[in-house]
């Protein structure tokens, strides 16, 4: 070890069964040869709790903490009378808020860049995409013709400040929300206003003695959520793709073997684009890139994790190293010099691995620090000065580095990178600009529907295996998967990127990937690139023959490995905007209650969608392609599967009968 830090004895993982990333599973048994503890070994030796994995506990006042039976939930109640309906809903309601706190908060920084940007005051960024900030303009309203792009982009900020700061009125992407939907919405009163206004209500909504009835409070956890998926991690998107550049396809690597022995190895971990933007720059500056040479370097390597690194994965092709799981991992191959992390789904544990190993880890964000970690802080104005330190402190490691090297020599090539926009052009082809090539697809049952599979990695489950199956099954039975986050690099590295992964699809769906030569699952980016998948539907829905609403779409939502408090807050949204969404691993409320009746049926009764709960990879595709196919029944278009899916001798039975 670099530093005199105590080994450990570590209790050794039977490492089979906690990944199926081999990378990862190489990197868990040196770090117990090194004595390294990592999350998978504190997951295996901290049973989770069984009361608060139902959310039967309370602690919002101190005459609890109230906690009640999971097995007899109606047994009692709390000292103030809560229920357990109104205990699980509480807590449930501010997994929602937190999560929306996380996007929206996030969302609102890169608005108020894109600000500074356009008025001047920061000069290192760039608007890249003015085609795009016209189309966005004017998709709200704004008049886009014979204008400056400052103006337009001027008021764009306007508008879009609203989604943050509304007290009164509706967020400005409901405009974007199909009538019908919108007309459910309105209906149940769960319009974001906007998100400040949501999450306070939701948080004041939850606090002791408020509300008290299950129903009233999901209306709020779908309003605060809504403010998410439309609001904060729209904008977020949005102005981001403006800022730095719309994804379109572009080759990437994936793995720990992206990192290079002779190279100075850093790697950004985090969700703000804006940082590791900075960084971009900062590797190709000529006079870091000879400290680096002078240190001995063969060049400086950037890597991206989990989902900053996924975006700019989508967006750039940068290398990705490994989802959350991997994290902490990957510091045990020794070859990290730097790791630069922001905010959200950075775990405290990396500061002792990083100790162990000698790489410098940087704090950059001032909402983020962690005890014991040097912080150097990323200032928009002058983002070189934090980024360029993360530059020289990683050359100054690779100079000084004292563990051996061991980089797992696996490396996995795909295609990234496909927002809506281009998946709607490649689509299309000559119909660029329209989404009809997609409908009709669907509808004459090539694809059978379309599934968001996206969210966390987490120790409580195989890591990647279960989005792996679970994609895996979905595209054998002709359903495109699109995806995000950690998820997207799951797939990445067993292979489903590649455009020949269409092979693995089914006869309908491989058609379709072969003719105009993309893989069976397409990324498109971070967390907060979710928003696209909503903005997708909404073109489904606007294009016609599909129905009218989106809980009218054959399209169903899953995050199989989900750990986050966003995941639930994501999971609400595609809820509420009518999406059948499915989360594994566990689902924090008790089965059979009242409010978990609710999620699971009653929003649906309602002209929402529902959730629904499995941790079975095979099981989650079956719930997923059961109601894509109730969906495709209603719009009657479910005849039209059943002819493209007949093979030439079916056909010719049919024919001569
Ligand atoms: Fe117990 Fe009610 Fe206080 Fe919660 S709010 S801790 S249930 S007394
Ligand atoms: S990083 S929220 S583990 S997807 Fe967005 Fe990955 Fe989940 Fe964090």
């Amino acid at each position: 070890m670099e530093k005199d830090v105590k080994i450990k004895e570590i209790k050794p993982l039977d490492i089979k069964s906690v990944t199926t990333c081999d990378a990862t599973a190489q990197m868990l048994k040196k770090a117990e040869k090194d004595g390294v503890e990592t999350a998978h070994h504190r997951a295996a030796s901290m049973k989770a709790c069984p009361i608060g994995a139902v959310s039967a506990c309370c602690k919002h006042c101190s005459m609890g903490p109230c906690r009640l039976n999971s097995k007899d939930p109606y047994g009692k109640v709390g000292v103030c009378g809560a229920t357990i309906d109104t205990i699980q809903s509480r807590n449930f309601g501010r997994m929602v808020a937190t999560g929306t706190a996380a996007h929206t908060d996030h969302g609102m920084s890169m608005l108020e860049l894109f600000k500074e940007v356009v008025n001047g005051h920061i000069k290192e960024y760039s608007i890249k995409d003015p085609i795009k900030l016209e189309e966005v303009a004017a998709s709200l309203g704004i008049e886009v013709e014979d204008r400056e792009i400052k103006d337009i982009a001027m008021d764009l900020h306007k508008e879009l400040e609203r989604t943050y700061t509304q007290v009164e009125g509706e967020i400005p992407f409901a405009k974007r929300v199909p009538e019908k939907t919108l007309e459910t919405w309105r209906k149940h009163n769960v319009v974001p206003r906007g998100a400040m206004r949501e999450i306070m209500e939701l948080m004041h909504r939850t606090h002791m003695g408020v509300d008290q009835h299950y129903e009233n409070i999901t209306n709020q956890c779908s309003r605060t959520a809504l403010a998410d998926g439309w609001g904060g991690s729209m904008v977020a998107t949005e102005i981001s793709d403006i800022l730095f550049g719309t994804p379109t396809p572009v080759p990437g690597d994936v793995n720990m073997g992206c990192l290079r022995e002779n190279e100075v190895n850093i790697v950004i971990h985090g969700h703000e684009p804006n940082l590791f933007e900075s960084v971009l720059a900062s590797v190709d500056d000529p006079k870091l890139l000879k400290t680096a040479e002078d240190a001995g370097a063969e060049g400086i390597n950037l890597v991206g994790m989990c989902c900053s690194g996924a975006e700019m994965l989508s967006r750039h092709g940068v290398p990705h190293a490994g989802n959350f799981m991997s994290t902490e991992t990957i510091l045990v191959t020794g070859a990290v010099d730097a790791m630069g992390v922001d905010v959200q789904c950075i775990k405290q544990g990396l500061a002792q691995v990083a100790d162990c190993y000698g790489t410098k880890l940087f704090t950059t964000n001032p909402r983020c620090r962690i005890e014991g970690v040097d912080h150097i802080s990323f200032v928009e104005h002058d983002p070189r000065a934090c980024t360029d330190a993360i530059v020289k402190g990683a050359i100054d490691r690779f100079k000084n580095r004292k563990v051996p090297i061991e980089i797992p020599n696996i490396k996995n090539s795909g295609i990234h990178g496909f927002s809506m926009e281009y998946i709607n052009y490649m689509l299309g082809g000559t119909f660029r600009g329209s989404y009809k090539p997609l409908n009709e697809n669907i509808i004459n049952g090539r694809i059978r529907g379309v599934a968001g599979v996206v969210g966390c990695t987490n120790p409580r489950v195989k890591q990647d295996w279960v989005h792996v199956e679970l994609v895996k099954e979905l595209i054998r039975n002709d359903v495109l998967v699109v995806q995000t986050g950690c998820s997207q690099i799951a797939l990445a590295k067993a292979g489903l990127y590649r455009p020949e992964a269409a092979a693995m699809a089914g006869p309908g769906l491989s058609e379709v990937c072969e003719t105009v030569g993309m893989p069976p699952v397409l990324g498109l980016g971070s967390c907060a690139d979710n928003s696209r998948i909503l903005t997708a539907c909404s073109e489904m829905v606007r294009t016609g023959g599909l129905g009218e609403s989106l809980a009218d779409l054959p399209v169903a939502g899953a995050a199989p490995e989900w750990m986050s408090e966003k995941a639930i807050a994501i999971g609400q949204y595609f809820v509420a905007s009518g999406v059948y969404t499915v989360f594994g691993v566990t689902y924090p409320i008790i089965e059979g209650t009242k409010f978990y009746e609710h999620l699971f049926g009653g929003l649906e009764e309602m002209g929402f969608g529902k959730w629904g709960f499995t941790a079975d990879p095979y099981e989650m595709a079956r719930m997923m392609i059961a109601h894509i196919d109730k969906k495709r029944k209603a719009l009657g278009i479910d005849r039209a599967r059943e002819r493209v899916m007949m093979d030439m001798a079916d056909r010719q039975k049919l024919e001569a009968a």
